[in-house]
């Protein structure tokens, strides 16, 4: 149900059952789970991407799973706790850049994981929908924190009270997405920025996003003392050291990660 790869230090995660728009059910959050953890695991993976199979990014919960005439008394903080919130944590934790690659509809908590990561490519095709409201919920998978941060109040209640499909554009134009591109290049423009940020100093650039997640419980000045903290670990880095000398030499660095 996870198509796993791993190129040039960029491990591809694609979400593998195309004829229900990737939909999650219990074995593709325990493949992305696993997948998410050998990125954690190994020191030789230095940037995650992660994209759909088919026409689909991920259309959310299986809800194939959630017939009310077969589940009487549903406990969804049950699946929320045990496997979205796990992922979530899992991607925004992971001390390494993750790369998403919208390759069409992202659906529900489909759509709140692919802007749970680090960079977010989308095709100019693919559509980003809060389908909760839809069904009676509300979003999940770190949706109402994303959004308000990302968007603001106006646009994040007006999204999730409508489910309103965006477009790629809009959401690159709203800031929800890093930039929107032509269908047929979205591949190559994401596996090309995955790769770059793999050969990164990786170290480093897992501290960029520790200090820029954590600025959304942090005052001015409790930030600026994080910054030292972890400008003075980056300073101690071999990847530092090598860039400085690159740049003294007038050479391309050639950064190890560490
Ligand atoms: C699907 C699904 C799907 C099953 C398309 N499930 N089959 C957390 C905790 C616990 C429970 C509940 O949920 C959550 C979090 C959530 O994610 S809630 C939100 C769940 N997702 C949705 O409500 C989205 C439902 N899907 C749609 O609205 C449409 O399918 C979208 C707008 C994504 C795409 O529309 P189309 O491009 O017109 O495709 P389609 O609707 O024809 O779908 C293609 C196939 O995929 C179809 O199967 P079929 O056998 O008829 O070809 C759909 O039934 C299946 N599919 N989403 N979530």
């Amino acid at each position: 149900t996870v198509k796993i790869e791993l190129a040039d230090g960029l491990l591809r995660l694609t979400l593998n059952r195309p004829d229900k728009l990737n939909a999650f059910n219990d074995e593709m959050h325990l493949a992305l789970r696993a997948g998410f953890q050998h990125a954690h695991d190994e020191s030789d993976i230095r940037a995650v991407l992660l994209t759909g199979a088919g026409r689909g990014f991920c259309a959310g919960q299986d809800l194939g799973d959630r017939d009310p005439r077969k589940e009487t008394a549903p406990d969804l903080g049950r699946t929320i706790e045990s496997f979205y919130n796990p992922l979530i944590r899992q991607i925004r934790s992971l001390d390494k850049p993750v790369v998403c690659a919208v390759n069409g509809v992202a659906a529900g908590a489909g759509a709140n994981i692919a802007i749970a990561c680090d960079i977010v490519l989308a095709a100019r095709s693919a559509k980003f929908i809060q389908a909760f409201s839809k069904i009676g919920l509300i979003p999940d998978s770190g949706g109402t924190w994303s959004l308000a941060q990302l968007l603001g109040e106006a646009r994040a209640k007006a999204l999730a009270l409508t489910a309103e499909p965006l477009t790629a554009e809009t959401a690159a134009a709203w800031g929800l997405i890093w930039r929107a591109v032509d269908d047929a290049e979205l591949m190559s423009e994401a596996e090309a920025l995955g790769k770059k940020l793999a050969a990164g100093p990786t170290f480093g650039l897992g501290l960029i996003k520790q200090a820029i997640q954590a600025s959304a419980g942090n005052t001015l000045d409790q930030q600026l003392d994080l910054e030292r903290d972890l400008q003075r670990r980056a300073g101690r880095s071999a990847d530092y050291a090598e860039g400085v000398l690159a740049f003294l030499d007038k050479r391309q660095p050639k950064f190890s990660g560490r």
